[in-house]
């Protein structure tokens, strides 16, 4: 091994299909289609660097405790986990989407709101939610989901849910309808703050390499 060795943690999906062309920047290319493998460990054309493929929720976990020196992740995951241990230096402008409340297309949010009635909440993202509601002095339920946000108010299971939107085309399959923009997001850089002080040197080239690619729009 030549240098430093550095973990890269990624998702599969959008977050690895956009970091590519950020990590070609920093002259580093992954030789395996994590699509095409069952490889969890995946090599690149820099010996001394790897990625690992963990669940895009686990990613901060995975920095936070040193499984890997660096990662991407979704400002959503990032709120809900909380950034300790981590060290934040970047929006990469990646993987963008925004997080908003949604009803049934029959559902009279802004009534319900108005009048102050309890409203039930069905959501991933719980701290987001929490925090939302309150600063609005609105008065919910939150029930934990783990996926298809979706279902829930089409079941009766909620009157509303809080979900990541990007085109908007899954509320609209579903007859849904977006009533309110919480936040934008985007993917950030995560770096394990041991590991900024230990392989500064090998880090550091990578962070500004990434930080030069960075669209601007
Ligand atoms: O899918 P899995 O359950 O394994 O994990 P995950 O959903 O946590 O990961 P992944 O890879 O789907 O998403 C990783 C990150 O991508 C998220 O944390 C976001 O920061 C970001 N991202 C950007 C999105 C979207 N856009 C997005 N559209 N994540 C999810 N979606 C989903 C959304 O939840 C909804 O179901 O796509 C659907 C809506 O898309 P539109 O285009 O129909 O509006
Ligand atoms: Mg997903």
């Amino acid at each position: 091994m030549s240098g430093t060795a550095l973990t890269l943690a990624l998702s599969k999906g959008r977050i690895f299909d956009e970091t590519l062309p950020l990590l070609k920047a920093a002259g580093i290319e992954v030789l395996e289609d994590p699509e095409k493998s069952r490889k969890l460990i995946l090599a690149t054309n820099r010996p001394e660097v790897r990625v690992v493929l963990v669940r895009a929720s686990d990613v901060p976990t995975y920095v936070q405790y040193g499984g890997a020196d660096l990662g991407i992740t979704g400002k959503d995951i990032l709120l809900e986990h909380g950034s300790q241990g981590l060290y934040l230096p970047l929006d990469l402008r990646i993987a963008k989407c925004r997080v908003s409340v949604a009803v049934r297309a029959d559902f009279d949010y802004a009534s319900a709101v108005r009048q102050g009635s309890r409203l039930r909440v069905a959501t991933k993202y719980v701290a987001i939610a929490r925090e939302f509601f309150a600063a609005k002095g609105v008065h919910v339920d939150l029930i934990k989901l783990y996926g298809s946000m979706e279902l829930a108010p089409l079941t009766g299971l909620a009157d509303a849910i809080v979900d990541l939107v990007s085109t908007g085309n899954t509320l609209k399959a579903n007859h849904l309808v977006e009533v309110e923009r919480i936040m934008d997001i985007s993917s950030h850089l995560v770096v394990n703050q041991a590991a900024l002080k230990l392989k500064q040197a090998a880090l550091r080239p990578i962070i500004d390499a990434f930080a030069a690619a960075v669209k601007q729009d």
